[in-house]
């Protein structure tokens, strides 16, 4: 019969000194509740010196934003601590530390990051964090890089790919990603002056067959461990460090998911920006964001290339030229994905800060109309847009 049970506060402090690895336990005294994301509980245990120590995080066996209406496997907890596991092996220092997890409970026990920031929180109010974009991209590069069949037996990719089956957690993605922005759902969520942009989506079929291949790349294309969901409030920031939480989403997909999530986050708050903060200070933030949408990108696409040429294992894939191609690939699917999340986070259920804090509402709904139509304008013209610099020109020229 299984354990599972909802912690309370003092049942998190418990586990947190029987797990969490601290040389005094004893002095482990309180647990505060910070989760404030969609679906957990995240407690923040302190010390007797009230000195923040380790996170307990613990899966609901629903949606927490909805309800019990919405049960959610449990399974996630597991599947989110081998994930971060698997990449920490190979990005120790961009991933956060999981020490400890029990599938039972559905609990994880991981290193505190309390000098660390929410970077959406961080960009919302206008900060920079030059190196930021970096780093990302020598996250995706390296987690993303030896969990391929580059780097990969072919008998271990296979077990991985079965190890991180994650279909419910797929589901979750292949509706609100590809589906609901698409139909008329009720779970959609947009400002009723956008109605006819956004019935205009339902209707445009070159639209609707680019989204149907992204799906079906999402569904089919096991091409390396993706976080599944790297978002602004995926990762949080502190000068010169950055590491990436949260990843219950993790299974076997396409590369270009992780690294258009990444950019697609960015880039909603560049169209978010002129609602958040004064001219000038927008204008700057914007240049920015695609400063870091630029390093994201480079980094992540030169790190590949240079793990491609040192540590491919399969004779075939090692083969000169064939890395450049295979990015070439991951580089039409990183803008598409990216389009896709520009459109679900705003006419789907998943709204964010960066235009939830906006308190003008036709200055919000104008932001919101930005990252529409740039959505839409990246996944129609996927197959056209070269390289980095002609997406930022692309961008530029939407507005
Ligand atoms: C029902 S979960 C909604 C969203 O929250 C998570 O953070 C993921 O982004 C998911 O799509
Ligand atoms: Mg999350």
């Amino acid at each position: 019969m299984s354990q599972y049970r909802t912690f309370t506060a003092a049942d998190a402090v418990e586990y947190a000194k029987q797990f969490g690895g601290v040389d005094d336990p004893s002095a482990l005294v309180r647990a505060e509740e910070i989760g404030d994301g969609n679906l957990n509980l995240v407690f923040k245990i302190f010390d007797n010196q009230d000195r923040s120590r380790v996170v307990v995080k613990q899966a609901l066996p629903y949606v927490r934003c909805v309800g019990e209406s919405w049960p959610l496997t449990l399974d996630r907890a597991r599947l989110e601590a081998q994930t971060l596991i698997a990449h920490y092996q190979h990005c120790p220092q961009h991933t956060v530390n999981v020490t400890h997890y029990d599938a039972e409970l559905a609990v994880m026990v991981m290193e505190d990051l309390s000098s660390h920031q929410i970077w959406r929180g961080e960009l919302v109010k206008g900060a920079y964090y030059p190196q930021a974009g970096r780093q990302v991209g020598e996250y995706l590069a390296q987690t993303l890089f030896h969990t391929s069949d580059f780097y990969l037996h072919p008998h271990k990719k296979k077990a991985e790919v079965a190890r991180f089956i994650n279909p419910e957690m797929c589901e979750i993605t292949e509706d609100l990603f590809f589906n609901d922005p698409f139909i008329d759902h009720e779970r959609n969520k947009y400002p009723a002056a956008l109605e006819s942009l956004v019935v205009s989506l339902r209707t445009d079929d070159a639209l609707k067959i680019a989204v149907a291949g992204l799906k079906h790349r999402f569904f089919a294309d096991a091409e390396a461990l993706l976080h599944g969901d790297v978002h602004s409030g995926s990762i949080f920031v502190a000068d010169n460090s950055l590491k990436v939480i949260d990843a219950e989403f993790g299974y076997f997909g396409p590369i270009g998911f992780d690294v258009g999530s990444a950019i697609g986050n960015l880039l909603i708050n560049y169209c978010c920006l002129p609602g958040l903060l004064a001219p000038r200070e927008a204008a700057e933030g914007r240049e920015r964001r695609l400063s870091d949408v630029h390093d994201v990108v480079n980094q992540f696409s030169s790190r590949f290339l240079e793990l491609a040429q040192e540590k491919t294992t399969d004779v075939a894939l090692a083969y000169p030229g064939y890395a450049a191609t295979f990015l070439q690939k991951v580089w039409r699917d990183t803008i598409g994905y990216c389009g896709t999340e520009l459109i679900r986070r705003t006419v789907g259920m998943s709204h964010v800060a960066d235009f939830k804090n906006i308190e003008d509402e036709v200055m919000r709904t104008e932001c919101i109309r930005h990252c529409i139509t740039l959505g839409r304008t990246l996944i129609l013209a996927a197959d056209h847009i070269s390289d980095v610099d002609a997406l930022i020109a692309r961008i530029r020229q939407a507005g």
